[in-house]
């Protein structure tokens, strides 16, 4: 196997033998051949959408390749058979070999991969978008463009062309999973959310995927079950059609690298709906529920029914079954708080931008940092706590994604009204980001990077290189990333962003922060 794809890949080369996230080599393998095959449909369908079946095909089949999917070798075969039909639905085309996805000249592979990479987290945004009823033909037709590029030969430059393409594209794409979240859910308002688990039944819900979420809510009306949102679904609490849900009462747990010792002995049901599943350990693989693009052997999996509508009885009867704690009990965030806030999406940071730019022309508010992205293992990434700790009274910090379980339970104290920290929501809402940057920019009449705000981003999974590619086609500068460099990144390739962008990888807390201060 090779794959390279994510942070906490083996040596910071590739994995080779095993997955570091567990994915072992018949996955890989599969994963490859699914790839390889979405090309193949790509190149049948002449680099355009043939029809809504292999549409979703696509996104589907690219989401299931992304970190911490996907580890049933089945359901991946299921899904190569099915873009092989649809493939020869269209008149076949040539094989894209396998051998040829991860080996040529370092720049080239660089350069593909990251390409693949950014489409793989542009399917996950594009596929939620999708179950909401949201889709756009333009970001539909790129999927075949871009897969059909990739099994292209190109010159550096188009090569990097086509990954600029790509990012505006990205943008589009994340524009439509705002309005379908927004028009679905309403516009999320800031939230208290407290981590403390009530005693009797309660589910656990992670992943990305509000729908799920929303039918959860739904089924579990009346019959004594509380809701807990775990990692990504965090966010959720801040939309209104969510939130008013009395049995949706807290959140569980930190970020996803932690679940293997968060879940041990919890007595409730725990739902995966994306990413970032673990290899649930045995004492309690028997409450582990996929649904949706997620995958484990041996794990139950929840499709979905007639009208879009899943069942999730199993998932209910099991935290019935198990019954929960007895009492009440009390968690805490890894800096020992016992709550958290969210619901800092676009609208509600626009609604007080009045108050942001008086406080920054009054020199009240001297800096905002964008700190988000994904969290993960690497100990390194408590360079995010001390960073948040560090910057200035005189800051704002906004956060997006999983990363924030670093710092997001720490009290910062307020500014002009507003605490210092403040949550846009999932990875999947960086639209909010860019969207409250464009406007500070417009208000202050400068570009973004004229603004006094400085991007210091982690990056873990593929939906963080989407996001990367998007930061850079807008043309934004000087973005700190870490805790380490992309693998699939070569050095000439590396070189020309740092050249054109000055992104930087971070250093120390108090070595950046002197940088972007001074
Ligand atoms: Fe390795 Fe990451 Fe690929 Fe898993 S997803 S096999 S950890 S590079
Ligand atoms: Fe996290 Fe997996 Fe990326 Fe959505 S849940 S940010 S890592």
């Amino acid at each position: 196997m090779f794959c390279f794809q994510c942070e906490q890949t083996a040596g910071g080369k590739g994995c080779t033998k095993v997955g570091v996230c567990g994915k072992d080599a018949s996955v890989a393998q599969k994963q490859d051949e699914l790839t390889c095959a979405l090309i193949e449909l790509a190149r049948a369908a002449d680099g355009k959408s043939p029809g809504p079946e292999a549409d979703k095909l696509m996104m589907e089949g690219l989401f299931a390749t992304v970190t911490n999917v996907n580890f049933d070798p089945n359901r991946i075969q299921e899904l190569i058979e099915l873009v092989k039909t649809e493939k020869e639905k269209l008149g076949g085309a040539e094989d894209f070999p396998q051998d040829k996805l991860w080996d040529d000249d370092v720049n080239a592979r660089s350069l593909r991969s990251t390409l693949l990479f950014g489409m793989r987290g542009m399917a996950a945004y594009a596929w939620h978008a999708h179950i909401l009823g949201k889709e756009d033909k333009d970001i539909i037709n790129w999927f075949y463009k871009g897969m059909k590029a990739i099994g292209e030969d190109h010159s550096t430059d188009e090569a990097l062309n086509l990954l600029m393409e790509f990012g505006n594209v990205n943008l589009q794409c994340m524009a439509l999973l705002d309005e379908a979240n927004t028009s679905a859910f309403g516009h999320p308002v800031p939230t208290t959310v407290p981590m403390k688990v009530e005693k009797g039944p309660f589910i656990i819900i992670t992943g990305h995927d509000l729908l799920d979420l929303k039918q959860l809510l739904e089924q579990t009306e009346g019959k004594g079950i509380n809701i807990y949102t775990h990692g990504e679904m965090l966010p959720a609490h801040g939309y209104p059609e969510l939130k008013k849900y009395p049995h949706l009462k807290g959140n569980f747990g930190t970020a996803w690298q932690n679940q293997q010792r968060e879940f041990d002995g919890v007595p409730a049901p725990i739902l995966f709906t994306t990413n970032c599943l673990m290899p649930p350990k045995a004492s309690y693989a028997d409450r582990v529920f996929t649904t949706g693009v997620v995958g484990y052997p041996q794990t139950q999996h929840i499709s979905e029914g007639k009208n879009g509508i899943k069942d999730f009885s199993p998932v209910i009867n099991k935290a019935l079954e198990l019954g929960g704690y007895p009492e009440d009990k009390i968690f805490t965030g890894i800096n020992g708080g016992t709550e958290v806030m969210t619901g800092f999406a676009r609208n509600a940071v626009l609604g007080v931008a009045d108050k942001v730019i008086e406080a920054v022309k009054a020199g009240d508010i001297k800096h905002i940092f964008l700190v988000g992205g994904c969290d993960g293992a690497r100990p390194g990434r408590n360079y995010y706590t001390e960073f948040v700790k560090k910057t200035p009274k005189d800051s704002v910090v906004l956060t997006l994604a999983c990363g924030k379980y670093r710092f997001n339970d720490l009290d910062l104290g307020k500014i002009g009204g507003l605490p210092r920290i403040m949550d846009m929501g999932q990875c999947n809402d960086a639209y909010s980001a860019i969207v409250v940057a464009t406007e500070l920019a417009k208000a202050f009449n400068c570009s973004v990077n004229d603004l006094p705000l400085t991007l210091v981003l982690s990056w873990y999974e593929q939906k963080a290189v989407c996001i990367l590619l998007t930061l850079l086609a807008l043309n934004i500068k000087n973005i700190y990333l870490g805790p380490t460099l992309p693998a699939f990144l070569s050095q000439d390739v590396l070189n020309v962003l740092v050249e054109k962008f000055n992104i930087t990888q971070i250093s120390t807390p108090d070595e950046d922060l002197k940088k972007i201060l001074g």
